[in-house]
Protein backbone atom coordinates (compact mmCIF):
# COMPACT_ATOMS: atom_id res chain seq x y z
CA UNK A 1 0.00 0.00 0.00
CA UNK A 2 0.79 3.38 -0.81
CA UNK A 3 2.53 4.94 2.58
CA UNK A 4 1.31 8.49 1.67
CA UNK A 5 -2.31 9.11 2.38
CA UNK A 6 -4.81 11.78 1.53
CA UNK A 7 -8.07 12.28 3.14
CA UNK A 8 -11.10 13.91 1.45
CA UNK A 9 -14.36 14.76 3.12
CA UNK A 10 -17.07 15.08 1.47
CA UNK A 11 -20.15 16.39 3.20
CA UNK A 12 -22.67 15.39 0.43
CA UNK A 13 -26.63 14.39 1.61
CA UNK A 14 -28.14 15.71 -1.70
CA UNK A 15 -28.25 12.03 -3.52
CA UNK A 16 -30.95 11.06 -1.39
CA UNK A 17 -33.66 11.79 1.24
CA UNK A 18 -32.07 11.85 4.73
CA UNK A 19 -30.67 14.39 6.79
CA UNK A 20 -27.23 14.09 8.55
CA UNK A 21 -24.97 12.00 5.90
CA UNK A 22 -23.66 15.18 5.52
CA UNK A 23 -21.59 14.65 9.25
CA UNK A 24 -19.97 11.86 7.72
CA UNK A 25 -16.45 12.80 7.03
CA UNK A 26 -16.64 14.45 10.59
CA UNK A 27 -17.99 11.06 12.62
CA UNK A 28 -14.74 9.39 10.77
CA UNK A 29 -12.41 11.91 11.68
CA UNK A 30 -13.43 12.56 15.28
CA UNK A 31 -13.83 8.25 15.60
CA UNK A 32 -9.60 8.63 15.11
CA UNK A 33 -9.23 7.72 11.42
CA UNK A 34 -5.79 10.10 11.61
CA UNK A 35 -4.26 8.43 14.87
CA UNK A 36 -5.07 5.09 13.77
CA UNK A 37 -3.56 5.22 10.99
CA UNK A 38 -0.58 7.05 11.77
CA UNK A 39 0.06 4.33 14.12
CA UNK A 40 0.49 2.66 11.07
CA UNK A 41 3.98 4.50 10.58
CA UNK A 42 1.21 6.15 7.91
CA UNK A 43 2.06 9.85 6.51
CA UNK A 44 -1.76 11.34 6.44
CA UNK A 45 -2.31 14.87 4.35
CA UNK A 46 -5.85 16.04 5.27
CA UNK A 47 -7.38 17.72 2.54
CA UNK A 48 -10.45 19.02 4.77
CA UNK A 49 -13.97 18.74 2.88
CA UNK A 50 -14.80 19.28 -0.94
CA UNK A 51 -17.36 22.62 -0.85
CA UNK A 52 -20.89 21.09 -1.42
CA UNK A 53 -23.79 23.78 -2.82
CA UNK A 54 -26.91 24.26 -0.88
CA UNK A 55 -30.42 23.83 -2.09
CA UNK A 56 -33.46 24.97 -0.62
CA UNK A 57 -35.85 22.57 1.17
CA UNK A 58 -38.24 22.44 -1.39
CA UNK A 59 -35.59 21.33 -4.40
CA UNK A 60 -35.11 18.26 -2.18
CA UNK A 61 -38.71 16.99 -1.67
CA UNK A 62 -39.34 18.07 -4.90
CA UNK A 63 -40.40 14.33 -6.73
CA UNK A 64 -37.53 14.59 -9.89
CA UNK A 65 -36.33 11.72 -11.65
CA UNK A 66 -32.86 12.69 -10.65
CA UNK A 67 -32.96 14.59 -7.61
CA UNK A 68 -30.52 17.78 -7.44
CA UNK A 69 -28.63 16.94 -10.25
CA UNK A 70 -27.10 20.11 -10.29
CA UNK A 71 -25.28 20.42 -7.34
CA UNK A 72 -24.32 16.38 -7.23
CA UNK A 73 -22.90 17.17 -10.62
CA UNK A 74 -20.57 20.02 -9.49
CA UNK A 75 -19.78 18.43 -6.43
CA UNK A 76 -18.20 15.53 -8.58
CA UNK A 77 -16.08 17.12 -10.67
CA UNK A 78 -14.60 19.14 -7.58
CA UNK A 79 -14.13 15.78 -5.99
CA UNK A 80 -12.89 14.43 -9.21
CA UNK A 81 -10.26 17.25 -9.18
CA UNK A 82 -8.36 16.94 -5.89
CA UNK A 83 -8.62 12.56 -6.38
CA UNK A 84 -7.24 13.12 -10.10
CA UNK A 85 -4.33 15.85 -8.15
CA UNK A 86 -3.95 12.94 -5.21
CA UNK A 87 -2.92 10.59 -7.40
CA UNK A 88 -0.68 12.27 -9.52
CA UNK A 89 1.12 13.53 -6.52
CA UNK A 90 1.57 9.79 -6.17
CA UNK A 91 -0.59 9.35 -2.77
CA UNK A 92 -3.69 7.24 -2.18
CA UNK A 93 -6.46 8.66 -2.07
CA UNK A 94 -8.73 7.85 0.98
CA UNK A 95 -12.58 9.77 0.15
CA UNK A 96 -15.16 9.77 3.52
CA UNK A 97 -18.73 10.16 2.68
CA UNK A 98 -21.02 11.68 2.28
CA UNK A 99 -24.22 9.60 0.52
CA UNK A 100 -22.31 7.26 -2.37
CA UNK A 101 -23.08 9.84 -4.64
CA UNK A 102 -19.86 10.57 -4.30
CA UNK A 103 -18.29 7.62 -5.84
CA UNK A 104 -19.57 9.47 -9.38
CA UNK A 105 -16.49 12.09 -8.70
CA UNK A 106 -14.12 9.58 -6.84
CA UNK A 107 -14.32 7.15 -10.31
CA UNK A 108 -14.21 10.41 -12.76
CA UNK A 109 -11.04 11.22 -11.01
CA UNK A 110 -9.41 8.06 -10.81
CA UNK A 111 -10.17 7.26 -14.46
CA UNK A 112 -7.46 9.92 -15.74
CA UNK A 113 -5.24 7.28 -14.22
CA UNK A 114 -5.94 3.72 -14.84
CA UNK A 115 -7.09 1.85 -18.31
CA UNK A 116 -8.09 -0.99 -16.74
CA UNK A 117 -9.78 0.74 -12.83
CA UNK A 118 -10.99 -2.52 -10.63
CA UNK A 119 -13.81 -1.36 -8.74
CA UNK A 120 -15.18 -3.69 -5.67
CA UNK A 121 -18.18 -2.40 -4.54
CA UNK A 122 -18.91 -3.66 -0.98
CA UNK A 123 -22.76 -2.75 -0.81
CA UNK A 124 -25.89 -4.05 0.16
CA UNK A 125 -27.35 -2.17 -3.03
CA UNK A 126 -26.17 -2.31 -7.00
CA UNK A 127 -25.87 1.09 -6.97
CA UNK A 128 -27.04 0.23 -10.58
CA UNK A 129 -30.02 2.39 -11.26
CA UNK A 130 -30.92 5.05 -13.96
CA UNK A 131 -34.09 7.96 -13.64
CA UNK A 132 -35.90 5.45 -15.85
CA UNK A 133 -35.43 2.22 -13.44
CA UNK A 134 -34.86 4.50 -10.30
CA UNK A 135 -37.52 3.53 -7.72
CA UNK A 136 -36.75 6.75 -5.91
CA UNK A 137 -34.93 9.33 -8.29
CA UNK A 138 -32.25 9.30 -5.56
CA UNK A 139 -28.91 9.72 -7.20
CA UNK A 140 -26.70 7.63 -4.48
CA UNK A 141 -28.74 5.03 -5.94
CA UNK A 142 -27.02 5.55 -9.60
CA UNK A 143 -23.19 5.87 -9.14
CA UNK A 144 -22.12 2.68 -10.42
CA UNK A 145 -24.72 3.10 -13.72
CA UNK A 146 -23.06 6.56 -14.15
CA UNK A 147 -19.31 5.36 -14.01
CA UNK A 148 -20.11 2.72 -16.79
CA UNK A 149 -21.35 5.36 -19.01
CA UNK A 150 -25.41 4.22 -18.49
CA UNK A 151 -27.16 7.67 -17.68
CA UNK A 152 -28.34 11.10 -17.94
CA UNK A 153 -25.23 12.39 -19.83
CA UNK A 154 -25.00 15.23 -17.60
CA UNK A 155 -23.40 12.65 -15.12
CA UNK A 156 -21.95 10.50 -17.11
CA UNK A 157 -19.78 13.35 -19.46
CA UNK A 158 -18.35 15.24 -16.46
CA UNK A 159 -15.09 15.27 -16.10
CA UNK A 160 -13.75 14.20 -19.29
CA UNK A 161 -13.74 10.34 -20.84
CA UNK A 162 -16.88 8.41 -20.42
CA UNK A 163 -17.12 5.90 -19.43
CA UNK A 164 -15.08 5.87 -16.49
CA UNK A 165 -14.94 1.83 -15.77
CA UNK A 166 -15.45 -1.51 -17.62
CA UNK A 167 -18.13 -3.72 -16.52
CA UNK A 168 -16.11 -6.68 -16.37
CA UNK A 169 -13.11 -4.89 -14.04
CA UNK A 170 -15.98 -4.77 -11.09
CA UNK A 171 -16.86 -7.18 -8.49
CA UNK A 172 -20.20 -6.20 -6.12
CA UNK A 173 -19.83 -7.78 -2.41
CA UNK A 174 -22.94 -7.84 -0.37
CA UNK A 175 -25.70 -7.50 -2.30
CA UNK A 176 -29.03 -7.95 -1.20
CA UNK A 177 -31.21 -5.10 -2.38
CA UNK A 178 -31.57 -4.91 -6.29
CA UNK A 179 -33.72 -3.52 -8.39
CA UNK A 180 -35.24 -5.12 -11.22
CA UNK A 181 -33.94 -3.07 -13.81
CA UNK A 182 -30.66 -3.34 -11.76
CA UNK A 183 -30.65 -7.19 -12.12
CA UNK A 184 -31.55 -6.99 -15.87
CA UNK A 185 -28.11 -4.97 -16.44
CA UNK A 186 -26.32 -6.84 -14.04
CA UNK A 187 -27.05 -10.00 -16.59
CA UNK A 188 -26.94 -8.19 -19.71
CA UNK A 189 -23.46 -6.93 -18.87
CA UNK A 190 -22.07 -10.12 -17.11
CA UNK A 191 -20.94 -7.97 -13.96
CA UNK A 192 -19.77 -10.13 -11.16
CA UNK A 193 -21.84 -10.33 -7.96
CA UNK A 194 -21.35 -12.13 -4.66
CA UNK A 195 -24.84 -11.51 -3.08
CA UNK A 196 -25.66 -12.51 0.30
CA UNK A 197 -26.17 -15.62 -0.68
CA UNK A 198 -23.05 -16.80 -2.15
CA UNK A 199 -21.34 -15.27 1.17
CA UNK A 200 -23.59 -17.68 3.28
CA UNK A 201 -22.49 -20.59 1.06
CA UNK A 202 -19.01 -19.98 0.07
CA UNK A 203 -17.73 -17.83 2.90
CA UNK A 204 -15.99 -14.94 2.82
CA UNK A 205 -12.70 -16.24 2.58
CA UNK A 206 -13.75 -18.20 -0.82
CA UNK A 207 -15.71 -14.95 -1.98
CA UNK A 208 -12.58 -12.62 -1.33
CA UNK A 209 -9.81 -14.98 -3.03
CA UNK A 210 -12.14 -15.36 -6.34
CA UNK A 211 -12.29 -11.66 -6.01
CA UNK A 212 -9.23 -10.77 -6.10
CA UNK A 213 -7.88 -13.61 -8.14
CA UNK A 214 -10.38 -12.41 -10.74
CA UNK A 215 -9.23 -8.58 -10.34
CA UNK A 216 -5.46 -9.56 -10.15
CA UNK A 217 -4.75 -9.66 -13.76
CA UNK A 218 -7.01 -7.96 -15.28
CA UNK A 219 -6.72 -4.27 -13.63
CA UNK A 220 -4.12 -1.79 -13.22
CA UNK A 221 -5.19 -0.67 -9.87
CA UNK A 222 -8.02 -1.35 -7.23
CA UNK A 223 -10.69 1.08 -6.08
CA UNK A 224 -12.68 -0.16 -2.94
CA UNK A 225 -15.69 1.66 -2.64
CA UNK A 226 -17.25 0.26 0.71
CA UNK A 227 -21.45 1.90 1.60
CA UNK A 228 -21.20 1.00 5.36
CA UNK A 229 -24.91 -0.49 4.61
CA UNK A 230 -23.20 -3.58 3.09
CA UNK A 231 -22.66 -4.55 6.46
CA UNK A 232 -25.77 -5.71 8.47
CA UNK A 233 -27.69 -2.97 10.48
CA UNK A 234 -26.52 -4.26 13.72
CA UNK A 235 -23.39 -3.69 13.56
CA UNK A 236 -23.23 -0.54 11.52
CA UNK A 237 -26.64 0.71 12.38
CA UNK A 238 -26.05 4.84 11.26
CA UNK A 239 -27.27 4.56 7.80
CA UNK A 240 -29.84 5.92 5.53
CA UNK A 241 -30.91 2.72 4.03
CA UNK A 242 -30.21 0.13 5.92
CA UNK A 243 -31.33 -4.05 4.99
CA UNK A 244 -31.33 -6.74 7.39
CA UNK A 245 -29.20 -10.03 6.57
CA UNK A 246 -25.56 -7.83 5.84
CA UNK A 247 -22.37 -9.03 5.95
CA UNK A 248 -20.66 -9.19 9.90
CA UNK A 249 -18.25 -7.42 11.58
CA UNK A 250 -15.75 -10.39 11.67
CA UNK A 251 -16.45 -10.81 7.84
CA UNK A 252 -15.87 -7.01 6.91
CA UNK A 253 -12.45 -7.38 9.30
CA UNK A 254 -11.69 -10.41 6.80
CA UNK A 255 -12.24 -8.75 4.04
CA UNK A 256 -10.31 -5.57 4.67
CA UNK A 257 -7.32 -7.96 5.87
CA UNK A 258 -7.42 -9.99 2.52
CA UNK A 259 -7.14 -6.70 1.04
CA UNK A 260 -4.52 -5.48 2.24
CA UNK A 261 -2.59 -9.06 1.99
CA UNK A 262 -3.18 -8.54 -1.97
CA UNK A 263 -1.55 -5.18 -2.11
CA UNK A 264 -3.83 -4.05 -5.07
CA UNK A 265 -5.53 -1.38 -3.64
CA UNK A 266 -5.04 1.57 -5.18
CA UNK A 267 -8.03 3.95 -3.28
CA UNK A 268 -10.65 3.59 -0.95
CA UNK A 269 -14.39 5.53 -0.23
CA UNK A 270 -16.09 5.21 3.15
CA UNK A 271 -19.72 6.09 2.81
CA UNK A 272 -23.36 6.42 4.10
CA UNK A 273 -22.48 6.89 7.58
CA UNK A 274 -24.84 8.93 9.00
CA UNK A 275 -24.51 9.70 12.58
CA UNK A 276 -27.72 11.38 13.13
CA UNK A 277 -28.85 7.85 12.73
CA UNK A 278 -26.18 6.35 14.51
CA UNK A 279 -25.72 4.53 17.91
CA UNK A 280 -23.09 6.80 19.64
CA UNK A 281 -21.05 7.01 16.25
CA UNK A 282 -20.35 3.75 15.95
CA UNK A 283 -20.77 3.31 12.61
CA UNK A 284 -18.16 5.30 12.27
CA UNK A 285 -15.78 3.61 14.58
CA UNK A 286 -16.60 0.71 12.26
CA UNK A 287 -15.81 2.15 9.21
CA UNK A 288 -12.18 3.92 11.37
CA UNK A 289 -11.70 0.02 12.62
CA UNK A 290 -12.14 -1.83 8.92
CA UNK A 291 -9.48 0.98 8.07
CA UNK A 292 -7.10 -0.05 10.35
CA UNK A 293 -7.21 -3.28 8.97
CA UNK A 294 -7.12 -2.57 5.22
CA UNK A 295 -3.76 -0.23 6.09
CA UNK A 296 -2.65 -3.16 7.50
CA UNK A 297 -3.53 -3.01 11.65
CA UNK A 298 -2.86 -6.72 13.18
CA UNK A 299 -4.32 -8.03 15.90
CA UNK A 300 -0.93 -9.29 17.32
N1 LIG B 1 -31.98 0.98 -5.05
C1 LIG B 1 -32.64 2.02 -4.32
C2 LIG B 1 -32.67 3.32 -5.11
O1 LIG B 1 -32.17 3.40 -6.18
C3 LIG B 1 -31.96 2.24 -2.98
C4 LIG B 1 -30.56 2.75 -3.10
C5 LIG B 1 -29.96 2.97 -1.78
N2 LIG B 1 -28.62 3.31 -2.03
C6 LIG B 1 -27.66 3.42 -1.18
N3 LIG B 1 -26.53 3.24 -1.77
N4 LIG B 1 -27.75 3.52 0.00
O2 LIG B 1 -26.13 1.96 -1.91
O3 LIG B 1 -33.19 4.27 -4.67
MN1 LIG C 1 -0.66 7.65 18.52
MN1 LIG D 1 -24.21 2.40 -2.15
MN1 LIG E 1 -26.10 0.84 -0.10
Amino acid sequence: MEKNISIIGVPMDLGQLRRGVDMGPSAIRYAGIVERLEDLNYNIEDLGDIVIGRVDRKGIQENNSLRNLKEVALASEKLAKEVDNTISRKRFPLVFGGDHSIAIGTLAGLSKHYNNLGVIWYDAHGDLNTSETSPSGNIHGMPLAVSLGIGDSRLTELYGNNPKIKPENIVIIGARSLDDGEKKLIKELGIKVYTMHEIDRLGMTKVMEESIEYLKDRTDGVHLSLDLDGLDPHDAPGVGTPVLGGISYRESHLAMEMLEESKFITSAEFVEVNPILDDKNKTASVAVALMGSLFGEKLI
